[in-house]
């Protein structure tokens, strides 16, 4: 502890350095990374109750050339694992039950426990099926807490699944991975953003996320075996051996990440459109579907909040049209800018309650659009929201979390 101690002061004007243009935002961030146990396994005991106790793997047969997808803690203790050969398995562990794994079951299970994340935060990164990075910066005080956050989290995916889940708590994405490993099974490990340091540096290289067997070897040929041998090190040596990967150790051994929690696949637009079989020739022609639009659109924007109550609100309205010559045009409106504010919480209850007041908007869209493109023949209408966040309204929804 005394040699750690002595390292984080010498190398404090080097931290600085590190963090020198980076947003304090960035750094006091409260990330958690959840990992289920043995998922694929567990999902598999969980539909049937009798595997329960024995040692079982997912994957291949062990006749044919079958790799297994993961093993229950019964059959690791034999040594079985993830990706090894069923053939393999099998030597190690003779009374091993194989199981075919069922994807969709498994894409079943997944989807619940997204739906546990989503109730706390929209940020969410999925890895995998069955592991993801929330970030909880701006809802943890609202909750307590990011490790109250977790258990929470932990609580729910017990309760509705059946299964248990690993979790991590962390300033960044590369620490809160490591401490859901770190208690596996059913456990919560917390790393407060005072103790990041002394905690990277004594890890070694092999525990760092995306360091797999190959790449441990070769660091260790360069004398390299935890983070603190990397912190030892002037940054120009690890960049002449490592290339980037240099200054992305050298920063952990600080305890220090500054990767975004990415919100793949995250929904930008609520839209909906009609493709005609005939042209349709006149405004009165566009005028009559319009209602239909509004309608279905409203429809989609309902049961999208219902689902995700904590998602971007629509911040744009727009209609794009296509004439008969393939052209299309689309024209978007901010809707403060027409003074509409759509709340997700009445759109997810009655969102016909807006119905008048975009109809009353879109009339005028639509008969500019279809002027400017000089009254051509259309084959397809289409109506929609852009979604993002509006500072007011973030404001207003942790107000009102704070309220539950
Ligand atoms: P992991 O989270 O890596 O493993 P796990 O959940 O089975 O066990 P742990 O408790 O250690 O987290 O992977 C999640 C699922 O992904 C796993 O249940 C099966 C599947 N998988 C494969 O199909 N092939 C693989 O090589 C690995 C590693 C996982
Ligand atoms: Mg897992």
């Amino acid at each position: 502890m005394g040699a750690i101690q002595k390292t984080q002061y010498n190398n404090l004007s080097f931290y600085q350095k590190l963090i020198k243009d980076i947003p304090s935002k960035t750094l006091k961030r409260k990330i958690i990374h959840v990992d289920m146990d043995c998922f694929y396994a567990a999902v598999e005991e969980h539909d049937n109750p009798s595997l329960k106790g024995k040692p079982i793997a997912v994957g291949g047969s062990p006749s044919g050339r079958g790799v297994l997808c993961t093993a229950n803690y019964q059959a690791r203790k034999f040594g079985v694992r993830s990706a090894m050969s069923s053939a393999q398995a099998l030597r190690l562990c003779p009374q091993l039950i194989f199981i075919k794994p069922r994807s969709k079951r498994y894409k079943e299970f997944s989807q619940m426990i997204r739906e546990v994340f989503l109730e706390f935060t929209s940020k969410i990164e999925p890895l995998s099926l069955d592991e993801a990075y929330l970030d909880v910066t701006d809802c943890s005080k609202h909750y307590g807490s990011a490790t109250l956050i977790a258990k929470e989290i932990k609580r729910l995916i017990k309760e509705r699944s059946g299964l248990t889940a690993s979790a991590g708590v962390a300033p960044n994405k590369f620490l809160a991975k490591i401490a859901s490993d770190w208690k596996k099974p059913d456990g919560l490990f917390v790393i407060g953003p005072e103790e990041a340091m002394s905690f990277s540096l004594q890890l070694p290289l092999s525990k760092v996320p995306g360091i797999g067997p190959v790449s441990a070897k070769n660091l260790e040929a360069h004398g390299l075996k935890t983070l603190k041998d990397i912190q030892d090190k002037p940054l120009a040596w690890l960049e002449g051996r490592l290339g980037k990967t240099g200054l992305s150790l050298l920063r952990k051994s600080y305890g220090l990440d500054f990767k975004e929690v990415c919100q793949r696949g995250q929904t930008k637009s609520l839209s909906t459109e009609e493709t005609y079989h005939q042209d349709l020739t006149s405004f009165a022609q566009i005028e009559e579907r319009i209602p239909f639009l509004i309608e279905e659109v409203l429809e989609r924007a309902s049961h999208y909040y219902q689902k995700r109550p904590h998602s971007p609100e629509p911040i744009k309205f727009f209609i794009k049209t296509k004439t008969c010559e393939f052209k299309t045009h689309t024209h978007e409106v901010m809707l403060k800018n027409i003074n509409l504010g759509l709340d997700p919480k009445i759109l997810a209850q009655e969102g016909n309650r807006y119905f008048d007041d975009l109809l009353k908007h879109c009339m005028p869209l639509f008969r500019q659009t279809y002027e400017k493109s000089d009254c051509k023949p259309l084959r397809l209408l289409g109506v929609g929201f852009r979604l993002g966040v509006s500072p007011s309204y973030e404001l207003e929804r942790l107000g009102q979390l704070r309220l539950i």
